[in-house]
């Protein structure tokens, strides 16, 4: 069961804190030398080096790199209609979020005739990636793509690793639910090959590089995120998920404990943690907790996270000290369920994404609120921020000044040059006014 922690009449630092409840250890570093190998075969020997890796490491060889349009497009027509339609509400739902997030141009005048602008400029190609190992999830495609085609992406090519359930396919409902979203580049490769091809290219199955990869994957996708840094953009490194809750005794015990489950669910190593400052409450969920989590399908999985030293109950003062907690840890997803949720949500900087009240589940946000699920996990939620169409624009300065304007700030420029020894860059705004 949770194992708890009693911060009651104690003041740690945020480094202090975060220490106490340590994410589960996915050494990235390590998988570095790996990852850098398995780029550099994909660099040299293209499309070979990529079918030989799904060989090795998914147990199939792809018929070819490339997915046939054909493949798409059967997969779309087998997609059961519950799905389908379930897919198509997500997708409208995230796609109107998303348009939202498309920041306004600025434009700054500095004076008369020195205008500074700024405008948004979407990347031109992107390659998203979906993992396939033992979890295969077609929402997050959804989540990957919408963000990107909102922003104005021109190029988007999709990888997912071959499966070997399905004689070197990619899984089904994947190449559907790309098909659905009018994704026509999809490739059957997966782990830090695939990131290697997406950043470098692969002339021989016609894969242009791209400017930005993201997506999820596991530690030998990030390594090869990491590698790739400098070549091409990437979105925050994936790590295993987890979810905090911060509760009062207000709050419903038995919707507290299935939404710790609920990200138990994924993974042996995601971190179920509850912040509360009633002992009494605690009490309630973790008695709700056991029966659920002895309950539920993946019942196993589910009690190795919770049991897991990245997983707590954390007992704390007040809800100001477990605000505190929060911003230390920095969780992926944060749910705030308590009497007065305005005045903790003030108090909160650090979080992938925030469900507000007791009907804002994180399962909902995964699927169906219209807010993205690919978010910063590990922690990185106090540097880092989830997918949105901003992960695909960049700011673009655009500098407009008149000869009159020029003129009047020509003696900083000259003052500046002259003190960094450039006098060159003095001179290029002399010589416009010796004629
Ligand atoms: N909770 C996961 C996303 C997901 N859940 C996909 C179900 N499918 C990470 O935010
Ligand atoms: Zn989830």
């Amino acid at each position: 069961m949770l194992r708890t922690i009693d911060l009651r009449g104690t003041r740690p630092t945020p480094a202090g804190m975060l220490a106490l409840v340590p994410r589960a250890a996915t050494d990235v570093s390590a998988a570095l030398d790996a990852a850098r190998t398995i780029i550099d075969e994909v660099r040299r020997h293209g499309a070979a080096a990529l079918l030989d890796q799904s060989e090795r490491f998914d147990g199939v060889r792809p018929a070819a790199v490339r997915v046939p349009a054909s493949e798409l497009a059967a997969a779309l027509d087998e997609l059961s209609p519950e799905v389908r339609t379930a897919a198509v509400q997500t997708i409208e739902r995230v796609r109107a979020a998303s348009a939202a997030q498309v920041p306004s141009s600025q434009t700054t005048v500095l004076g008369d005739g020195a205008v500074v602008e700024q405008r948004w400029q979407p990347v031109a190609r992107v390659g998203l990636y979906v993992p396939g190992g033992k979890a295969v999830y077609p929402s997050s495609v959804i989540m990957n793509v919408v963000p990107a085609q909102v922003a104005g992406v021109r190029s988007i090519a999709l990888a997912s690793p071959a499966q070997s359930g399905f004689d070197g396919r990619i899984h089904p409902t994947i190449a559907a639910i790309a098909a659905l979203l009018g994704i026509d580049e999809v490739y059957a490769m997966g782990g830090a090959g695939a990131i290697g091809a997406f950043a470098y290219g692969v002339e021989d199955v016609g894969l242009a590089p791209v400017q930005r990869v993201t997506g999820p994957g596991n530690v030998y996708v990030a390594a090869a995120k990491r590698l790739v840094q400098g070549v091409t953009g990437i979105d925050a490194e994936a790590g295993p998920t987890d979810i905090l809750v911060i509760a009062d005794d207000s709050a419903d015990a038995d919707f507290v404990a299935a939404d710790l489950i609920s990200q138990a669910e994924h993974d042996e190593l995601a971190a179920s943690v509850l912040v509360t400052d009633s002992p009494a409450f605690a009490a309630r969920v973790l008695e709700r907790l056991g029966a659920r989590a002895r309950a539920t399908k993946h019942s196993e999985r589910v009690l190795t996270a919770i049991e897991g030293p990245q997983s707590a109950l954390v007992l704390v003062d007040d809800l100001e000290q477990a605000a505190d907690f929060a911003n230390a840890f920095g969780p992926e997803h944060l749910e705030i369920q308590v009497r007065d949720p305005e005045a903790t949500l003030a108090r909160i900087e650090n979080a992938g994404a925030i469900f507000v009240g007791e009907f804002s589940p994180v399962s909902l946000g995964d699927y169906a609120a219209g807010s993205n699920h690919v978010l910063p996990t590990g922690g990185q939620a106090r540097y880092a921020a989830g997918l949105s169409a901003a992960t695909f624009l960049r700011p673009q300065q655009i500098v407009r000044y008149d000869e009159g304007a020029l003129r009047e700030v020509a003696p900083v420029i000259a003052a500046l040059s002259a003190e960094e020894d450039l006098p060159a860059h003095g001179e290029a705004v002399t010589a416009r006014f010796e004629r």
